[in-house]
């Protein structure tokens, strides 16, 4: 016998049960694209609690769509370590290029993260900072739905240690961080620059540099960092944004490592 009321209860209780654990944790990651999965990976992996928050339905971000909806997604030869660690099939196209389906990279990026210990949250929205003695703390969540729907709704906050802007082309948290902190962020006019016209060899490289700290305890990785530092964006080649995940996960590692 099947009982509906059974399955609602599994559901609910199961859910409740996770978010309540996940209340404080080491790292929150705004944002499930490419690189905040990455990230999201290589930090679980290393045992700290970790969260991911995403705003859609459906996490991957700029991931699934490839090119123009033409879904494959193009990595370089540097990155390819961390596509064949997943498990994720690539093709040499030409020296240097490599060409992978986007649904089985994101496929394989979800299901890596969460089986190395990261809880991922769809549908949703990173609404604004937790920020304590000038040292971002958390994050302040709602639903998506209700964000979309323009109900007013009061949201909910969650602590973290340190919190990981890998919301993409809009770098939505250092956007409410800048606004509403009233302190200068790490970038030459204290602001979020905003991203430049797409240039994937010059963005690609200015990515890993700007890929840190841009407030106290808070990272920015993906196209995020570029938005942040005012670097180009750089279209469907996915390389810098694996790379840029892995390094976020591994400077905040140094960090949670020092207990700062
Ligand atoms: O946009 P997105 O894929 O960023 P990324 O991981 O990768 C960029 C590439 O997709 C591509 C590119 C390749 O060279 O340039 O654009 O840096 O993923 C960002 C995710 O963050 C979610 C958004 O829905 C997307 O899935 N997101 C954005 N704002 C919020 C958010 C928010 N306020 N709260 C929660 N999620």
């Amino acid at each position: 016998m099947i009982d509906d009321i059974m399955i609602s209860r599994a559901i609910i209780e199961s859910y409740t049960k996770e978010l309540l654990y996940n209340l404080e944790s080491d790292v929150i990651i705004c944002g499930g694209g490419p690189a905040g999965l990455c990230a999201a990976y290589y930090l679980s992996k290393e045992g700290y609690k970790v969260l991911v928050l995403e705003k859609t339905l459906r996490p991957g971000g700029g991931m699934p769509g490839g090119g123009m909806m033409f879904n494959k997604i193009v990595i370089q030869e540097e990155s390819k370590s961390i596509l064949d660690e997943m498990g994720i099939r690539t093709e040499p196209f030409q020296k240097n290029y490599f060409v992978a389906s986007a649904l089985e990279t994101l496929g394989f990026m979800l299901g890596r993260a969460i089986q190395a210990g990261a809880s991922i949250y769809n549908c949703i929205y990173v609404e604004d900072a937790l920020i304590y003695d000038k040292k971002m703390s958390g994050v302040v969540i709602n639903w998506s739905a209700a964000n979309i729907a323009g109900f007013h709704v009061d949201p909910l906050a969650l602590r973290s240690r340190f919190v990981l802007d890998a919301t993409g082309h809009d770098a939505e948290v250092a956007q409410v961080v800048s606004r509403k902190s009233g302190a200068a962020l790490l970038t030459s006019t204290g602001k979020v620059i905003g991203e430049k016209s797409m240039w994937a060899e010059k963005g690609e490289k200015i990515l890993l540099t700007n890929t840190k700290e841009i407030f106290p305890h808070l990272y920015v990785c993906g196209m995020a960092a570029n938005a942040v530092f005012g670097g180009p964006r750089m279209g469907p080649i996915f390389g810098g944004m694996l790379l840029s995940g892995q390094k976020a996960a591994s400077l905040i590692s140094e960090r949670l490592k020092k207990k700062d």
